[in-house]
């Protein structure tokens, strides 16, 4: 077996469009085809960013971060499965287009890799935690959200977004341990998209699946294709129905695949397989999405080409209004981070605004 090659010796991940866009038998879709066409949307604006802000970043306008090209299906499918309004988006730090369904903009992500931490301060409305660089940090603070979300007696469910290589740290155990326990609505999404930067997924784990751990913890474990829209969207649309229901968490299992390198500054040729990679462009989640509404009429190339342009468009205004917008001073890193700060932090904020003056 080569470093990510699919197991053949474990559950086989739930898949409802082939890979050639048609549905596999006896599978209907859950999402409504204006939902598809949608999530269509927001993938093809994050493939379209990602192919700018690198761009950007090579130029020495954008600082070190990572794409989402490849696991656009495993992130815009389970974001399409909540209600933005009463759930939760806990990320890692990829999974930019569920940011956006939640409100956040390309703006606020753009001034945030430009060091500005505005870019990491959510709007009052905006059911999002920041991103988190620090593995897998977030997934405890995710089960203390759901468990306070069902104390305030909403019936809001909270996801949270991690790798195959984040799933090593302890972190995610005790939180999945006091979230069986506790009964939270969390739903635990494992991104496996094959590499935690070059340690592939068979050094990470000997378990045929992550998502067999579930059981460990009491709850349901759900292994799905992750290149498959449709298929994430109905996994997560049940684990959220679950969470609803007051059945408490889930684990889903999204196996994807990275088809770009772990971030800006990562040279993949150096440790994948060029046969691995061309083998694996053949599975690009966009293709079955495109494929799928091309069959139904709602999409052909005129339309994505000028769907392209637009989407083009957006992405430069957001360019354009983060680098118009003021520059952070320094003393910015203190604010937002306590409620009341400490004697400490003060000092310190006091510092670093009498060394460069107040202004920006
Ligand atoms: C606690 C901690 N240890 C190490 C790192 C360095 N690091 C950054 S990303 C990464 C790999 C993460 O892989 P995975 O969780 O699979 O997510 P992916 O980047 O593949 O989406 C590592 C080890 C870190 N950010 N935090």
């Amino acid at each position: 077996m080569s470093a990510t090659e699919e197991r053949t010796d474990g559950p086989v991940p739930d898949s409802v469009l082939a890979p050639d866009g048609t549905l596999r038998e006896g599978r209907e879709p859950a999402m409504a085809s204006e939902d598809v066409l949608a999530a269509f949307r927001l993938m093809l604006l994050t493939r379209v960013f990602d192919e700018r802000a690198f761009s950007l970043q090579r130029q020495g306008r954008l600082g070190t971060f990572s794409t989402v090209t490849g696991q656009e299906a495993s992130v815009v499918g389970s974001a399409f499965a909540l209600d933005p309004a009463r759930d939760w988006v806990v990320p890692q730090y990829r999974e930019l287009p569920a940011m956006l369904r939640q409100g956040f903009t390309l703006e606020r992500f753009l001034l945030y890799y430009v060091g500005n931490p505005v870019g990491n301060l959510m709007e009052e409305g905006v059911n999002l935690l920041p991103f988190q660089i620090s593995l897998a940090t977030q997934v405890p603070h995710a089960v203390g959200l759901g468990w306070g979300l069902r104390h305030r007696g909403s019936d809001g469910c909270v996801i949270t977004y991690f790798g195959d290589g984040a799933s090593s740290e302890g972190d995610v155990h005790e939180a999945m341990n006091l979230a069986g326990l506790r009964r939270a609505p969390v739903i635990f999404f494992l991104q496996n998209n094959g590499y935690a930067i070059s340690t592939p997924v068979a050094k990470q784990t000997a378990a045929q699946s992550f998502a067999l751990r579930a059981a460990g913890y009491g709850f349901p474990g759900e292994l799905v294709d992750g290149n498959d829209l449709l298929a994430v969207y109905e996994v997560t649309a049940g684990a959220v129905a679950r969470a609803r229901a007051g059945d408490g968490p889930t684990l889903i299992e999204s196996r994807t695949y990275r088809l770009g390198p772990h971030n800006t500054a990562d040279d993949p040729t150096r440790y994948v397989d060029p046969e691995e990679l061309e083998a694996r462009r053949a599975l690009d989640p966009l293709n079955r999405v495109r494929a799928y509404l091309h069959a139904k009429d709602l999409l052909d190339d005129e339309r994505e080409a000028a769907l392209r342009d637009e989407l083009a468009e957006e992405v430069a205004a957001a360019v354009n209004a983060a680098e118009s917008y003021a520059a952070a001073h320094p003393r910015q890193i203190f604010e937002h981070v306590y409620a009341r700060p400490p004697d400490r932090v003060t000092r310190q904020q006091r510092e670093a605004t009498a060394d460069r003056g107040s202004g920006p």
